[in-house]
């Protein structure tokens, strides 16, 4: 094998080399990834050392709070075990969930292959109720997707099935049951499952991130989400955080990013924004959209059901908001079943109702900006996050849920959180002062 072995050859050497891939740098780049999440890795000893040239190797995987499932090659099959099971999960800081997952965390570890690979994919089942997994949007034998009745009998309790197929088509797929879907995908129980190209499809990516959406009905003062809530979700989540629960995602200036983006929650679409930047909406479940296809966007709607790749080259530093611009899919646990007191001058109004509803507080006179400090102030139930929002730099960012900040930095060494970025001299938005407000004929 060549010392100066690229990622095209790598690939072109297919499946029935596929124990080779194992050994090579891109198996490595795995290899070291997973070693990151302390999971098993078996490589044997006298694999090579050396990485590929890295303009020919593929950006590992980031998946911000969360990981990439392991994996190893037997006989050119690449081997993974998913145990789907009971998940304790912290979605921000003040909110432990219990709810389903695979191998300790919702969303599930990422599933990553290679166009041409044959995968064999054992599932055992932890949970008090059967379960199946359907590899959603995967082309393969019908006995292999996963509907329970339909094409396989259900995993029982303690039992292991195994799903063998080949990952014919590069895109970003998911996974979830398909057994009381209502439930256990209510429950937190899916995964990404990203099949890379053989051959590149487009620019290569520097950064490759993976982000699962969902959403929640999540009682204040309970842990255990509710799977029958049909209209009102109380907590939005990237990959099973909320913010200020949420991983940045880190990105040097200059580099070429791709997002790919899932939604396997109950009820809702997701139009996801980036600030700052004009993206393209590059690939959905069933593969890359063609070049001449592909459009501008600021804003990409994330069907249930549905994955979106969105691509462009981050070459403007600072701390860009990405988020959900559904305004209450960036509310955490926020009531909605009160009156609106928009407007409303209170006078001695809490004092008459305080024998009927103790502690009543009147507010939302003038909105709901730095509610979540004063719902935290009036002590909030236990184990809750009513409208909880994270700290800025300028105060406090009264956004939670479906939130996290896109950092762009010059010159960074490596991807761990550089803090809040530091403004250039006056390129802030400030207070205007009296001699500009002249000058330009501002009357107040
Ligand atoms: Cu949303």
């Amino acid at each position: 094998m060549s010392k100066n072995i690229t990622r095209r050859d790598i690939l072109n050497m297919g499946a029935a080399a596929g124990g080779a891939l194992a050994l090579t740098g891109f198996g490595r780049a795995f290899a070291q990834e997973h070693h990151h999440h302390g999971m098993e890795v078996i490589l044997p000893a006298s694999a090579p050392q050396q990485n590929p040239p890295a303009a020919q190797c593929l950006a590992p995987l980031v998946v911000p709070n969360g990981s990439v499932l392991p994996w190893r090659m037997v006989g050119g099959v690449k081997v993974f075990h998913l145990v789907a099971e009971s998940v304790k999960r912290e979605f921000a800081p003040g909110l432990m969930v219990d709810c389903w997952g695979y191998n300790g965390s919702t969303p599930g570890p990422v599933i990553e292959g290679v166009e041409g690979e044959r995968v064999r994919i054992y599932v055992t089942n932890r949970l008090p109720a059967p379960t199946t997994v359907h590899w959603h949007g995967l082309l393969l034998p019908n006995g292999m997707d996963g509907v329970a009745g339909l094409n396989q009998r259900p995993i029982q309790p303690g039992e292991t099935f195994k799903y063998e197929f080949d990952l014919e088509r590069p895109a970003t797929y998911m996974y979830h049951p398909h057994f009381d879907e209502m439930t256990q995908m209510a429950m937190g129980m899916m995964g990404l499952f990203v099949v890379h190209p053989r051959q590149p499809e487009g620019p290569r990516a520097n950064r490759d991130f993976c982000i699962m959406l969902s959403e929640w009905s999540i009682k204040p003062g309970t842990s255990r989400p509710n799977p029958l809530e049909m209209t009102d979700f109380n907590i939005l989540t990237m990959n099973g955080k909320a913010f200020p629960g949420t991983d940045p995602l880190i990105v040097k200036t200059g580099e070429r990013v791709r997002i790919r983006l899932g939604n396997l929650g109950a009820m809702d679409h997701h139009p996801i924004h980036l600030h700052g930047y004009h993206f393209k909406v590059v690939g959905t479940d069933a593969g890359r959209i063609p070049d001449s296809a592909q459009w501008p966007e600021t804003t990409v709607l994330v069907p249930v059901g549905s994955t979106r790749d969105i691509e462009f080259v981050a070459d403007r530093p600072g701390d860009w908001a990405f988020h959900c611009h559904m305004t209450h899919h960036v509310m955490n646990q926020m009531g909605h079943d009160i009156p609106n007191m928009l407007g409303v001058k209170p006078g001695t109004l809490d004092k008459k109702i305080r024998p009927l509803l103790p502690g009543y507080m009147t507010m939302g006179e003038t909105g709901m900006g730095d509610m979540g400090h004063m719902a935290q102030m009036m002590g909030a139930p236990k184990n809750s996050i009513p409208m909880l929002g994270g700290k800025g730099p300028f105060g406090g960012i009264d956004m939670g849920g479906m939130f996290t900040v896109l950092k762009v930095r010059d010159g960074i060494a490596d991807y761990g959180d550089p803090g809040w970025y530091q403004y250039p001299a006056s390129t802030v938005a400030e207070r205007a002062g009296a001699d500009e407000l002249r000058r330009d004929g501002i009357k107040i």
